[in-house]
């Protein structure tokens, strides 16, 4: 435990002698049972994947780690990505670790402060981009053919060898495969990660089903439900604004394989299960992860998916202190102020004056 993906998951991995296991912390994130939306739902059993609880605050940290000690062994000197924000933010922080100079390249004005703020920290060098997503990810991707770059996006196998490790452990939590598997979909790269994962685990025989895989996407950027790129995303969940997924065809192989679907949510279907997941489960996400949650409250609800009898696991990918801006604008009441006395505190609570000052709240 906390020893790191590197060497929990050594054999799975693309590990040689020359890898350096380096090693952050990253996985071993709770598996947290569902008190309220369970029920809710009528899901026999639902959980909840704390990939926030990464390093970094996101799910990038387990394929980042891969990534970072191949460019290592491979003798690179700097590592390059594109980013709607985690991506750069953990690149950032292994950069830092390994002392790797990194670059990131993020579409300007479309990155949640706090993920810029950690990229900042970690001392990468940070350019913004006029353009979206898909216009920068294009253009990393030509810089690392033509300079001696690494690029660290999810277009690099390594990454996704990292990120499978997630269904592993999901697999070892609950000593079977789930019999559903909810999670938000962007460049495609993490439902093609936990996909490989659970065939891995299924053709080794550590487990004796596969889950059906149930992505989602943002209905303003929702390429793959479409069935064409979209030019121009727009959605509240800036992480998954992306039109052109990198990793398209091999999410809808895992959609197809494993018997799933990928669908699309609403902004404010994801805003509802983002106050609600903090409100109710005590689950502080991003708006990102908040899909997850939209889609399995939106194909039970109105897809006539039923969940009695079935083991269900949302990944709840990234924590929800990347974006303060997104939270004061969309979560619970404004803020009150109090004279710092007991009496102006007692009437914004509603309760009734005290006599001797020592009322009890
Ligand atoms: C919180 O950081 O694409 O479908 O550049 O940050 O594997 O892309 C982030 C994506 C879901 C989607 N949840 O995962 C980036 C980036 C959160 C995310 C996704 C992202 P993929």
């Amino acid at each position: 435990m906390g020893q790191g993906v590197l060497l929990r998951y050594k054999q799975y991995l693309p590990v040689t002698s020359q890898t350096p296991l380096i090693s952050m912390g990253e996985g071993d994130t709770p598996l947290v049972r569902s008190r309220h939306l369970e029920a809710e739902l009528g899901c026999a059993e639902l959980y909840f994947k704390l990939e926030g609880c990464n390093p970094t605050g996101s799910f990038k940290d387990r394929g980042m780690v891969v990534a970072v000690a191949k460019a290592m062994e491979e003798g690179h000197s700097t590592i390059l990505c594109a980013s709607t924000g985690n991506t750069s933010a953990s690149a950032a922080a292994y950069g830092a670790y390994t002392g790797i100079h990194t670059v990131v390249l993020v579409p300007k004005g479309n990155v949640a402060e706090g993920k810029l703020v950690q990229a900042i920290a970690y001392g990468a060098r940070i350019i913004t981009v006029q353009g979206n997503f898909d216009h920068t990810l294009s253009l990393a991707r030509e810089m690392a053919q033509r300079f001696p770059l690494s690029l660290v996006n999810s277009v690099n196998p390594h990454r996704l060898e990292g990120q499978k490790t997630a269904a592993f452990e999901i697999a070892d939590s609950l000593g079977e495969a789930p019999d559903y598997l909810f999670i938000p979909v962007g460049n495609a790269g993490n439902i093609t990660a936990y996909w490989m994962g659970f065939q891995e685990y299924y053709t080794e025989g550590k487990t004796k089903r596969l889950p059906r895989m149930m992505g989602f996407q943002a209905e303003g950027a929702a390429p793959i439900v479409a069935g064409h790129l979209v030019e121009s995303p727009v959605t509240v969940a800036s992480a998954i604004q992306i039109g052109n997924p990198a990793s398209w065809k091999s999410a809808e192989r895992a959609r197809d394989e494993s018997g799933g679907v990928i669908d699309s949510v609403s902004d404010e279907e994801i805003l509802d299960a983002y106050r609600m997941l903090a409100q109710r489960e005590g689950i502080f996400c991003e708006a990102a992860s908040a899909a997850s949650i939209a889609g399995l409250r939106k194909q039970v609800k109105h897809g006539g998916l039923d969940l009695s009898g079935k083991v269900s696991v949302c990944i709840i990918t990234g924590s929800g202190l990347k974006d303060p801006a997104l939270a004061h604008e969309h979560m619970g009441s404004p803020l009150q102020e109090s004279e710092a006395n007991i009496d102006s505190l007692s009437r914004l609570l509603g309760l009734p004056a005290s006599r001797s000052g020592s009322a009890r709240v």
